[in-house]
């Protein structure tokens, strides 16, 4: 236990860790499992294009999520932008801002621009109440982001869709595995976008994949992360090169097939923090949904400056300074950034929940990597920086 400010790396204790505990360590799973199937994918000399293992790694993930179609790709921004193109957006499509950056670049890189609006602060997705104002003449389309897992309220935007004669997409990278009003996550709007990324609790080292329940769709999606072609020679659509390689598929199936024990893991982790931090004024845990299935994959702290007499970028500092790598996710939110920034001076004035929310939250690591030992050491060095956050001042440069 810390008891003093001194007990602290920012006034000069040895750090809590040796080495940084970062967000986002990937997950490994079945060395041996993968290394077979690498060699194997080596044997037969299949290293992209369609091979055994993105065909096998697809059929998988469509099973899982309960849709008719799934097409994996090189990286879910990729993965984003075809899925946008092969729905004919254009003109305007509203997102949140509160997002990785990724899902508004996959609209403006299109030259489709996005509109932005402002999230619900407890789920942290779109508001959908929200939406009706934003639409415009040139609305062509939806784009919900199911953000650290949480569920966006499909009903909701499913009929703001359907009477405005919209496409709903959605932005799936951080809710694979996750349900909602017990459906999972993949079969809602008229496609969900997934990312295997590195980071992500489940990983095909690059990966993203497309899931629809429209056969058109998945046929134009398939054509165009190909360069249109179908058969040899026979080009019938533009497109670009969206191809998964066979060893990302090998990693995301082997990853896959470990799946419930990492979901276990986080789960662990997301109730050792919980447990952490239960009596540390001015934060809270966001929490997961009970009644649904998730993969508990973000942990992310709210902090209340007010109570806890500190900053979020001086926690973040000090836990830092401890070998805590503590992001601020997704600050300062895409409209606070270029090219939005410039182009959308006022888009601010109508996200008061997201301008708030980028300055409260702090994501802290977990995975497979972090165990309830390590947690109790983060939560510990939280407590004694906000029991001391008075004596804090002269240690920390950050305002
Ligand atoms: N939509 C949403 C809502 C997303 O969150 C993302 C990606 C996308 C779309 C796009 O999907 P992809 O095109 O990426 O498939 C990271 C990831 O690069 C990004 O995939 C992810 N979201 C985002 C939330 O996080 P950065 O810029 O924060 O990454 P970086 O390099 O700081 O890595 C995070 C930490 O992970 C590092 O501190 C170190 C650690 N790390 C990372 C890698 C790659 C490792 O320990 N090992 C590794 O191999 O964006």
């Amino acid at each position: 236990m810390r008891e003093s400010v001194q007990d602290l790396a920012i006034a000069g204790a040895e750090p809590a860790f040796q080495s940084p505990l970062h967000v986002g360590r990937p997950n490994i799973g079945d060395r041996d499992r993968l290394m077979e199937r690498i060699n194997d994918m080596l044997d037969r000399r299949w290293l992209s294009n369609a091979g055994l293992y993105v065909t096998e790694f697809e059929q998988r993930l469509a099973d899982m999520l309960g849709v008719e179609h799934c097409v994996v790709m090189c990286n879910g921004t990729v993965a984003l932008e075809i899925a946008i193109r092969a729905l004919d957006l254009q003109g305007e499509v509203i997102v949140p801002s509160l997002t990785f950056v990724a899902t508004a670049h996959a609209l403006q890189w299109q030259q489709i621009k996005p509109v932005f609006c402002d999230i619900d602060p407890a789920s942290c997705t779109i508001d959908s109440s929200r939406i009706e104002e934003l639409i415009t003449p040139q609305t062509t389309g939806i784009i919900g982001v199911h953000l650290w897992g949480r569920p966006c309220d499909t009903d909701a935007l499913q009929k703001i869709a359907e009477t405005r004669n919209l496409s709903l997409l959605y932005d799936a990278a951080h809710a694979l595995g996750v349900t909602s009003g017990g459906k999972m996550i993949g079969g809602f709007g008229a496609a969900e976008v997934f990312s295997f990324h590195a980071t992500k609790f489940i990983n095909s080292f690059e990966g993203g994949a497309v899931a629809t329940n429209n056969s058109d769709l998945a046929d134009r999606i398939r054509l165009m992360k190909n360069f249109g072609f179908s058969g040899y020679d026979n080009v019938v659509y533009i497109g670009t090169n969206g191809k998964m390689p066979e060893v990302s598929a090998a990693m995301g199936l082997t990853s896959l097939e470990s799946m419930d024990n990492f979901i276990a893991i986080n789960y662990r982790n997301y109730q050792a923090y919980k447990e952490g931090i239960e009596d540390v004024p001015g934060i809270r845990l966001l929490p997961y949904s009970e009644k649904e299935r998730t993969n508990y994959q973000y942990i992310v702290l709210i902090l209340d400056e007010e109570v806890a007499g500190i900053g979020r970028d001086k926690l973040i500092e000090i836990l830092q300074r401890e070998n805590v790598m503590a992001r601020r996710y997704f600050y300062p939110g895409c409209h606070n950034m270029e090219p939005y920034r410039s182009q959308q001076p006022q888009a601010g004035l109508v996200l008061p929940e997201t301008e708030k929310i980028v300055r409260q939250t702090i994501v802290l690591p977990t995975g497979t990597e972090i165990s309830p030992e390590t947690i109790s050491e983060i939560t510990d060095i939280l407590r004694c920086a906000i029991t001391h956050a008075n004596e804090l001042t002269d240690y920390i440069d950050v305002q």
